[in-house]
């Protein structure tokens, strides 16, 4: 059975070229005390003044922008074949009168890429979510006709008001009739001042680790308390990092919408639209992106072994050795995969068969 990685992330050249072009995050630049190292400022906060410049983001390399080095980190992964996307923060910092024709050049740019390697590069598209409504739904349509595509990638925000805006009402509309996945991933984190006055002092853990999933959790129970997936019973989401904390908090958010008198005294109580459960086991999909065998199993036991999905998270966790050629995030993946399901058929479906048939990833 293949080995297929549906968390990996590219910056096509024009979106590298764009970064270049900018100096407010999300940037790419140098600082005169290391003029030759290029640095990924892309996070909220991240270009604190009071950083030192040569911790402020990432340094940025091929692995970021070139689509020959993803394949020799697949090569050297042993992973057959990617589902490449488009890294954050997305288009959603665009103008509105860019937005649109830059998301056409971007998705023609990684659907060219993957017609150079047939058979190991597929792709989720993204979205000119700062253009109209008309512009955004014209390009979820338009994306249908481009070969490599099998979704699209969004963050939180959607629109700006995040995804229980009813104004994406006609986008989740499109995405359903269209059967178009949305693969959701987090950018925001959470406000900066939960993480203290010594954020500073802590590299990127606390936005990584924890702002991650929990904007995601939040972002999906939003869409669950405003009524998304009864509106829309046929919106698939893929869900970032084993969905954030969705699967281990799912049960207290059941609780607190049964015990919430607001929502039982204008009928939105419990009963009076699908409970998380249901909807964890028929529009969601997680990857297996958790780093460990608790986290996995809180995956599976919330939405079944047949919906979760391999992922490497590549280019970003790179190996903090020089010239160390496997990465430890990569293989800590894989040692929890096997450690939760050893040889049973489960893990063979989570490392690749599971992606072949939800993506259709075999009729090239
Ligand atoms: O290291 C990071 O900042 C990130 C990021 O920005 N996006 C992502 O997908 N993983 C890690």
């Amino acid at each position: 059975m293949p080995i297929v990685d549906i968390h990996t992330h590219i910056y096509p050249p024009a979106y590298i070229s764009l970064l270049k072009s900018r100096t407010t995050v999300p940037y790419i630049r140098t600082f005169p005390d290391a003029p030759n190292s290029p640095r990924l400022i892309i996070l909220p906060g991240e270009n604190d003044p009071a950083t030192p410049s040569t911790s402020r983001g990432r340094p940025i390399g091929p692995e970021y922008h070139d689509i020959a080095a993803k394949i020799d980190f697949m090569d050297t992964h042993k992973i057959n074949i990617s589902v490449i996307s488009l890294a954050n923060p997305w288009l959603d910092f665009l103008p509105e009168s860019e937005a649109a024709e830059t998301a056409r050049r971007i998705n023609d740019d990684i659907n060219d890429l993957c017609s150079k390697y047939p058979g190991r590069l597929y792709a989720f598209g993204t979205l000119p979510l700062s253009g109209s409504t008309g512009e955004v739904i014209a390009e979820i349509e338009r994306l249908k006709s481009l070969k490599y595509m099998r979704g699209i990638i969004m963050g939180t925000s959607g629109l700006g008001r995040g995804l229980d805006d009813l104004s994406l009402d006609p986008i989740y509309a499109a995405l359903q009739s269209t059967c178009t996945l949305i693969f959701l991933h987090p950018h925001y984190g959470l406000p900066l001042s939960v993480y203290g006055p010594r954020a500073s002092e802590y590299g990127h853990v606390l936005p990584l680790a924890l702002g991650f999933p929990l904007e995601t959790t939040i972002a999906v129970t939003r869409m669950l308390l405003s009524g998304v997936w009864d509106r829309f019973q046929n919106l698939n989401v893929l869900i970032a990092h084993s969905g954030g904390t969705l699967p281990f908090l799912a049960g207290r958010i059941e609780s607190c919408v049964a015990h919430d008198g607001f929502l039982k005294s204008e009928g939105r109580g419990e009963g009076g639209r699908r409970a998380v459960w249901d909807v964890l086991k028929k529009n969601i999909y997680l990857d297996a992106v958790i780093y460990s065998k608790v986290g996995l199993k809180a995956a599976v036991d919330a939405s079944g072994p047949d919906r979760l999905l391999f992922g490497t998270d590549h280019p970003f966790f790179p190996p903090l050795e020089k010239g160390a050629e496997e990465w430890a995030s990569v293989n800590t993946n894989y040692q929890a995969i096997n450690e939760a399901f050893g040889d049973e058929e489960a893990a063979k479906g989570v490392l690749g068969g599971n992606a072949i048939r939800i993506l259709k990833l075999n009729n090239e």
